[in-house]
């Protein structure tokens, strides 16, 4: 679709009017026609906001927050809006096959044909190629007893360890940022430090668009608390930053130099926290050779403001404002997201972080806490802690770890030697793999990788070569394209299961109405499928995913994820409880890691901080040096192009873009430019502007707006006719594989 000038010109001051009420937060409210309330969690981001959906008769007819969630009720506006989804025209009723390959129209079948089509093909990749030849590409949007089960059949039934999923393009890196750093992935701190917090030191996360409800959170407690600082580090001026004390522009790919200019200033001027760091922390270099105090502290003074503002175009003193207000206030909480992950050295940023936090003892008291904002609403609780990526097994176990492969064989009742040594691919090999034809099928769930993986024109390959069977609810998702087999799945409060969001949170959604048409729950179509494909019945025992839960509750028992407490009886009555749980009367853990608070550590611990993630109890500062990113801006192409949310659209829009309120505010993609660059280029708001990289070209309308610094472009990347990751590059992070979306190198020139 394309806009004359005028009507973008409209479509933008209707963004902003909507997203002005929008977000902030809402409370939801309609008319009350619904005769019962079923409680869940929201389907968008990993906030988890919990709901209740309102039914009535055998439809649902309204969302509300839920009062006793952590959001009291609020919803923001998608949240509020997502009754309509449930009912969009093209909702998918019916199994879907092409029988004459890709170019074959999709046909309706019985789920049965659908089932064994998809089976067959599976079979006969395996025999001829060997259980390498299969792979499961799944969502951190799945429920945890679909992304545990797809786990336990690709790893243990077909013997493979290619599972991977969109978790890789989104917190990958922040999970090898906790592990490298404390041994263990997921945050030690809670959404109940916003409120004792006293600087948020938000770095790379938009949360006033992509967490609406925790933006609300932290916006109220600076209003209540005069003393609260707020710092925003990003290289654009987002709604964010419209409560920041300070907003540090920089350039984009510099935050290492930055972070490390904060830790510079900290030690120069005493501010840390020697204590702390002598009693619970090593340091160490990039290959993992232990280092001293003041080999660290040599080590940064390379990283002095004045060098720091050369490389990230951060003013000196402002360096040195953001390392005494990050120091000295009473707990300082840092927040990020993807401006820190989807980097070439994303995890690298995020030791960096810990770091702050490390060095200053701002951790483990209540408001102090390094807290990584995870995107999806289930990536935590369904693919990190079920272990659903190549490296990973359950609860904290790792592919390549000898012991930790036979703990899960032996419960999982299967030989000794199932479970393969080496990783499966990670999403970029995976397709990459795909179009060579190693992987001859996939089975893709809940995600929509023909829109969002990077460097689309490479990576579409992968799915016109290889077989692909789906799971979707909407027609319009760009992947059902390349589809084999789509089988129709039933949606969000359609069917039941847990979520886990970003503070370690598990909540369940309760079924509220019947599944669409022919739909089906998930977790069924993934049985009765790995049943065809011969998959031993034993390893697939259960009656629905309530029995799932129970497997994985009960595997969680004694290991550092422990959360055998969390029945499904609990989960129905509370909303939403907090893992470590150990036991059924334990209430949940707010303060990981310390005595007292975290169950896992003993009563009688010496310190008042156990770092049990790792066996030596310490914790790791990195001595990490500042790297460009893979692709700067240069001579040839010498704007940066980053890429992005907004808040009224989820990803690939095939919900929001259901929603009129939500399409009306953001209609199609366009392009941020900031005005000097405008001015300079002759381009005026609505204007058509080429952004050209080395892999694509493509038009875009401008919005001219100081959003941006100079030299700076900004897409949102969730229209489906503009596919804006044709531009990007695949480059990935070394550690997380996680690809570097926020950053390549454009030309930028106006439509001729
Ligand atoms: P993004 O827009 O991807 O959102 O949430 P966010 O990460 O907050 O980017 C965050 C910020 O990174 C941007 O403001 C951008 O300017 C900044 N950035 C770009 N380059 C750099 C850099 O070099 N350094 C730093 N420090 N910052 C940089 C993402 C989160 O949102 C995720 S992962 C998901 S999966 C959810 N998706 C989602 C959605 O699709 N729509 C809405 N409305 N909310 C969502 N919430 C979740
Ligand atoms: P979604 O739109 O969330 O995007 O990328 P995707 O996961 O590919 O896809 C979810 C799909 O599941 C949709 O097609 C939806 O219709 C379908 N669906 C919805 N509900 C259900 C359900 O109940 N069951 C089933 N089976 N299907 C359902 C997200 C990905 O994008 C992420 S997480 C990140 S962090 C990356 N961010 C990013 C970026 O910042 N910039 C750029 N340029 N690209 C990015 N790509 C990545
Ligand atoms: Fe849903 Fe996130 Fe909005 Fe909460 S903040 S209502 S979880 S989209």
């Amino acid at each position: 679709m394309t806009f004359s000038r005028r009507e973008f010109l409209k479509n933008s001051a209707a963004a902003v009017a909507l997203s002005a009420i929008g977000g902030p937060a809402l409370a939801a409210s309609g008319p009350q026609t619904a005769e019962k309330w079923v409680k869940g969690v929201c389907r968008y981001c990993g906030t988890g906001c919990g709901v209740l959906v309102g039914v009535k008769g055998d439809k649902a007819v309204e969302v509300r927050g839920d009062p006793n969630n952590h959001n009291a009720g609020l919803l923001c506006l998608k949240g509020s809006l997502l009754i309509p989804v449930i009912y969009a025209e093209d909702r998918i009723t019916e199994p879907l096959i092409r029988r004459g390959g890709k170019k074959s129209p999709l046909e309706k079948v019985t789920w049965d044909e659908a089932l064994e089509f998809a089976a067959s093909r599976f079979r006969e990749a395996i025999k001829s190629k060997g259980p390498d030849a299969v792979a499961y590409y799944g969502s951190g949007q799945a429920l945890t007893e679909e992304s545990y089960l797809a786990n336990k059949i690709w790893k243990a039934g077909f013997r493979t360890n290619n599972v991977d999923g969109n978790p890789r393009l989104c917190m990958a890196s922040a999970v090898a940022g906790y592990l490298t750093t404390f041994g263990k992935d997921e945050p030690m701190g809670t959404y109940n430090d916003f409120d004792s917090a006293t600087c948020f030191f938000i770095i790379g996360s938009n949360t006033s668009e992509a967490h609406p409800i925790l933006f609300e959170r932290i916006a109220k407690r600076k209003q209540s608390s005069p003393e609260v600082k707020v710092i925003v580090a990003d290289p654009r001026r987002t709604n964010t930053s419209r409560i920041a004390d300070m907003h540090i522009f920089f350039k984009p790919g510099t935050d290492l130099a930055l972070l490390n200019g904060m830790a510079h200033v900290i030690l120069r001027d005493e501010m840390d926290n020697n204590r702390f760091h002598q009693r619970y922390v090593i340091f160490m270099d990039n290959e993992g050779k232990p280092k001293t105090f003041e080999e660290y502290k040599a080590f940064l003074a390379d990283y002095t403001p004045a060098k720091v503002q050369e490389i990230t175009g951060v003013p000196a003193d402002t360096v040195e404002k953001a390392a005494k207000i990050f120091a000295e206030s009473s707990a300082s909480l840092s927040l990020w997201c993807m401006g820190i992950n989807q980097r070439t050295r994303g995890v690298w940023a995020n030791n960096l972080i810990h770091n702050l936090h490390l060095i200053t003892g701002h951790i483990g008291k209540k408001g102090a806490s390094p807290l990584s904002l995870t995107g999806q609403p289930n990536a935590c609780g369904g693919v990190r802690d079920t272990g659903s990526l190549a490296h990973l097994l359950p609860a904290g176990r790792m592919v390549a770890n000898e012991q930790h492969r036979k703990e899960m064989e032996k419960f999982w009742g299967v030989p000794e030697g199932t479970i393969q040594p080496k990783m499966g691919h990670h999403t970029v090999a995976l397709f990459e793999a795909m179009a060579k034809g190693d992987v001859q099928a996939v089975f893709i769930h809940c995600t929509n990788p023909a829109h969002t993986l990077p460097h689309l024109n490479k990576h579409t390959k992968g799915l016109e070569t290889a077989f692909v069977a789906m799971t979707e609810c909407f027609m319009d998702a760009e992947t059902v394209k390349y589809a084999d087999v789509v089988f129709p799945a039933a949606f969000w409060c359609e069917t039941e299961g847990v979520y886990g969001c970003t503070e370690r949170r598990y909540a369940l959604t309760e079924q509220a109405i019947k599944p669409m048409g022919n739909s089906r729950p998930v977790v069924q179509i993934l049985m009765d499928f790995a049943q065809k494909a011969g998959v031993d019945p034993k390893l697939i025992p259960y009656k629905n995913a309530a029995d799932i839960w129970e497997e994985w509750r009960t595997l969680s028992k004694g290991s550092p994820y422990d959360f055998y407490g969390i029945t499904r009886e609990r989960l129905k009555k509370a909303s939403g409880i907090k893992w470590p749980c150990p036991t059924e009367d334990h209430p949940g853990t707010n303060l990981r890691y310390v005595r007292g608070e975290d169950p896992l550590v003993p009563k009688d611990h010496p310190n008042p901080i156990s770092f049990y993630g790792r066996p030596d109890g310490k914790v790791v500062v990195y001595l990490r040096p500042h790297q460009p990113p893979f692709e700067p801006a240069d001579a040839d192409y010498p704007f940066v192009l980053t890429t992005g949310r907004v808040i009224d659209h989820w990803h690939t829009a095939t919900m929001t873009g259901k929603v009129p309120e939500l399409k009306k505010a953001y209609p199609s993609a366009y392009v941020e430019i900031n005005p000097q660059d405008a001015a300079k280029l002759n381009i005026r708001n609505g204007d058509q502007v080429v952004l050209e990289t080395k892999r694509d070209k493509m038009t875009f309308p401008a919005r001219v707006t100081d959003t941006c610094m100079p030299g700076l472009v900004f897409c949102p990347f969730f229209d489906k006719n503009k596919l804006v990751n044709r531009l990007f590059h695949d480059a990935t992070d070394a550690a997380s594989r996680e690809p570097e979306y926020k950053i390549c190198s454009t030309k930028v020139y106006k439509q001729a």
